[in-house]
C-alpha cells in the first residue's frame, strides 16, 4: 500500500507557488510517498493535462509529485529497507522510499524537474542521474559536484529535462556498498510530442545481483560475480511480476544493468528491436532484428515488439547460472556417476540423511522437497500447467492474450493452447529402437590425441 500523505494524484499544485523564487519555495519540503509492498502498482496517468502512457515497474511503483509553480517536485527518502526477493525470503536492503529499487520517476521532456533527497542511512550518500543531460553541478558524484548528503540531511537537485528517454538513478557515494546493498531506480523521461514513440504498454526493471548466504538476511558487499541471487528489481523467480500483454498491444521492454556482469536478455516468440538505450533513441535506419539483447554494465536497453502471437513467452538472461536461485558454486558434477555403493558409505560413515543430487543432472531438484535453512530460496523451482519449471533467478513470462482491457496487467492464468498445438509423446511401442553407428577404429584404442607442450616452450 502507498502511503500519500500531502499529495493529491500525482499533481498537486501549491496555491500561488509560482510567484515563489526557487530557494524560497525549495524550502518547504514535500512529504515522502513510501510503499513497503513489492506488488506491482497501476501505471500512474498524469492528471496536469500531460498526454503519456505511463510505464509499469514490474513489481514496484512510480513516486507520485507535485508541482510548485513551473516545478514538478519530488522527494527521495534513501533509507534501509526489508525487500522480499520472492514469497519465503526477505532481504535487508537499502533503498528509497520504503523498498529496493526506489520509486520509478516518471516525467517529461522539457520539465522543470526538482527533487529532494533526504538520507536515513548510516553513512553519506548522493545520487547520479545516470544518463541525463544536466549542469555539472547537479550530477551527483559525491566529492566531485557536490558535498556528501550525510546523515539526517537534505539537498535539492533542480534541472531540466533536455531529452525524452531511458535513465536511470543510483549512489554516487560508497557507490560499490550502497549499489550491493540495492540502492537504485528507474527514470523515464517521456517524449513531449505523445505521438513519438508512443507504445500500448512499456515495462522497466533494474538487473541487480545479491549474495545472501543460505539463511540469512543481508547482502556480502565485498562479492564482486558470485552473487547468488539474481534480480529483476530485487525480485527472483517466481517473485518477478509476470509481463502482461493484450494482444495487438506496441510493446516496450527497458531494463538496466546494474550488476557487475553482463547480462544476454532473451524473449521467446518474437523478435524485436532494440529502439531505445541511456544514450537516446536509436534511429530506425539503425535497428536490426534480435531475439536475444546483451545488456552490459551499467548500460540501458529498450526493445519493443508488437504482440500479435498469444501465448506464454518465456524471458530470461540467458547466463544459465542467472536463472538459479541460492546457488553455491563448488558443488561437484555427478552426471554419469554410479553412486549407490558411494552414498551407502557415506550414510554409514558421516549421515545416515545424506542424498546424493545430480547423478543423471540437476533438474530433479526442481521437484524435489529438500530441507533448506528459513529464509532461503530453492535453487529451481516454480510450476507450471506441465510441471516443475525448474527455473529461478532472471526469468519471467511475457503473456499474451486476446480480448485484455487496456491498461489491464492482471495475471490471466496459464495459456489455454489451441487443440493439437501442444508437443506430445509419442507411444513407447511406435518408436524404433535407436540405433547406433559403429564407431570408427581409433588406433589402439585411443579416443583422445593430446598435444603435450614441447620442453623447448618452456614451463607454464
Ligand atoms: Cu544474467
Amino acid at each position: 500500500m502507498i502511503t500519500r500523505r500531502g499529495f493529491v494524484g500525482s499533481a498537486a499544485t501549491l496555491a500561488g507557488a509560482g510567484l515563489v523564487s526557487g530557494r524560497v519555495q525549495a524550502a518547504s519540503i514535500p512529504e515522502a510517498v513510501t510503499t513497503q509492498s513489492p506488488d506491482m502498482q497501476p501505471p500512474l496517468f498524469p492528471s496536469n493535462g500531460q498526454d503519456y502512457q505511463p510505464v509499469v515497474t514490474l513489481n514496484g511503483w512510480t513516486l507520485p509529485w507535485r508541482k510548485n509553480g513551473d516545478w514538478k517536485e519530488f522527494h527521495l527518502v534513501a533509507e534501509p529497507v526489508v525487500r522480499e526477493i520472492a514469497p519465503g525470503m526477505k532481504a535487508h536492503l537499502w533503498g528509497y522510499n520504503g523498498q529496493s529499487p526506489g520509486p520509478t520517476i516518471e516525467a517529461v521532456e522539457g520539465d522543470k524537474v526538482r527533487i529532494f533527497v533526504t538520507n536515513k542511512l548510516p553513512e553519506n550518500t548522493a545520487i547520479h542521474w545516470h544518463g541525463m543531460l544536466l549542469p555539472s553541478g547537479m550530477d551527483g558524484v559525491g566529492g566531485l559536484t557536490q558535498p556528501h548528503i550525510e546523515p539526517g540531511k537534505t539537498f535539492i537537485y533542480e534541472f531540466v529535462l533536455k531529452k525524452s528517454g531511458t535513465f536511470m538513478y543510483h549512489p554516487h557515494s560508497d557507490e560499490m556498498v550502497q549499489m550491493a546493498m540495492g540502492m537504485m531506480g528507474f527514470f523515464v523521461i517521456h517524449p513531449r510530442d505523445p505521438k513519438f514513440m508512443r507504445v500500448d504498454r512499456d515495462f522497466v526493471f533494474l538487473l541487480a545481483g545479491y549474495d545472501i548466504d543460505p539463511g540469512s538476511y543481508v547482502p556480502k558487499v565485498m562479492t564482486m560475480l558470485d552473487f547468488n541471487i539474481w534480480t529483476w528489481n530485487s525480485r527472483a523467480f517466481p517473485g518477478i511480476d509476470n509481463f502482461v500483454v493484450r494482444k495487438g498491444d506496441r510493446v516496450r521492454i527497458r531494463f538496466g544493468n546494474l550488476t557487475m556482469t553482463n547480462h544476454p536478455i532473451h524473449m521467446h516468440g518474437y523478435d524485436f528491436s532494440v529502439t531505445c538505450t541511456d544514450g537516446g533513441w536509436v534511429p530506425e535506419s539503425a535497428r536490426w532484428p534480435e531475439t536475444s539483447i546483451d545488456v552490459a554494465v551499467g548500460q540501458m536497453r529498450a526493445f519493443e515488439f508488437v504482440a500479435d502471437v498469444p501465448g506464454d513467452w518465456a524471458i530470461h538472461c540467458h547466463k544459465s547460472h542467472h536463472t538459479m536461485n541460492a546457488m553455491g558454486h563448488d558443488v561437484r558434477t555427478f552426471i554419469g556417476v554410479q553412486k549407490r555403493d558411494l552414498v551407502q558409505s557415506i550414510r554409514r560413515l558421516a549421515s545416515p540423511e545424506y542424498m546424493p543430487m545430480g547423478a543423471a543432472g540437476m533438474g530433479e531438484m526442481g521437484s524435489m522437497e529438500m530441507p533448506l535453512p528459513d529464509n532461503t530460496l530453492p535453487m529451481m523451482t516454480g510450476t507450471g500447467p506441465f510441471g516443475p519449471i525448474e527455473m529461478g533467478g532472471m526469468f519471467s513470462v511475457v503473456k499474451v492474450r486476446e480480448g485484455l482491457a487496456a491498461n489491464d496487467y492482471k495475471d490471466p492464468g496459464w495459456y489455454k493452447h489451441p487443440p493439437g498445438t501442444v508437443a506430445y509423446e509419442v507411444p513407447s511401442n511406435a518408436a524404433p529402437a535407436p540405433t547406433r553407428a559403429a564407431p570408427a577404429k581409433q588406433p589402439g584404442g585411443v579416443e583422445m590425441n593430446v598435444r603435450k607442450p614441447s620442453s623447448h616452450q618452456g614451463r607454464h
